[in-house]
């Protein structure tokens, strides 16, 4: 007898997207957001399948998120932002309550919602995870919401 593995892969494609994006610290945001546009298109999701909501930073993306998950359009929601310490304790709002609500959703709608939400403690670290040396998290996120989407197709056959 062997074990059964369920798990997702990144070679099936198809499926809609919605990307849900933070407009502060857009410098970082659209690195993020660029690597997962071009994540999703390398993984054969259409153009067409794909929608990107701009929100004013990280704070508002939970609810633009829960507002996509209830439309029951998309098999996954990706969040973008970049929240990046700052002199005040406002961060650790921002931060907690940003990665608490898109987790939320999720469980809420049953739907993959990928955290692409950075929480950093210096410009240094967000340009590092934006598409230089620590990789891009928009491109990691999205990959994650691909696998999901794989595996949730899976469970649910
Ligand atoms: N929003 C971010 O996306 N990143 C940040 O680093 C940030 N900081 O540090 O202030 C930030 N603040 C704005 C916040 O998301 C809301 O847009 C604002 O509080 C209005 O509700």
């Amino acid at each position: 007898m062997s074990v059964q593995i369920i798990e997702g892969d990144f070679v099936t494609g198809g499926g809609k997207y919605t990307i849900v994006v933070g407009r502060f610290n857009a410098f970082v945001v659209e690195s993020l957001l660029e690597g997962a546009l071009d994540t999703l298109k390398r993984h054969g999701v259409k153009d067409e399948d794909v929608r990107v909501v701009r929100v004013p930073g990280a704070f508002e993306i939970p609810l633009a998120v829960q507002k996509v998950a209830a439309q029951k359009i998309d098999d996954a929601i990706i969040a973008l932002g970049a929240v990046i310490r700052g002199g005040t304790p406002h961060f650790e709002y921002v931060s907690a309550e940003s990665s608490k609500g898109v987790y939320q959703v999720g469980m809420d709608f049953g739907v993959p919602v990928a955290n692409g939400i950075l929480t950093v403690n210096s410009i240094e670290q967000a340009i590092e995870r934006s598409g230089t040396k620590a990789g891009n998290k928009g491109a990691e996120a999205a990959l994650s919401a691909i696998e999901m989407v794989s595996l949730l197709r899976n469970l649910e056959a």
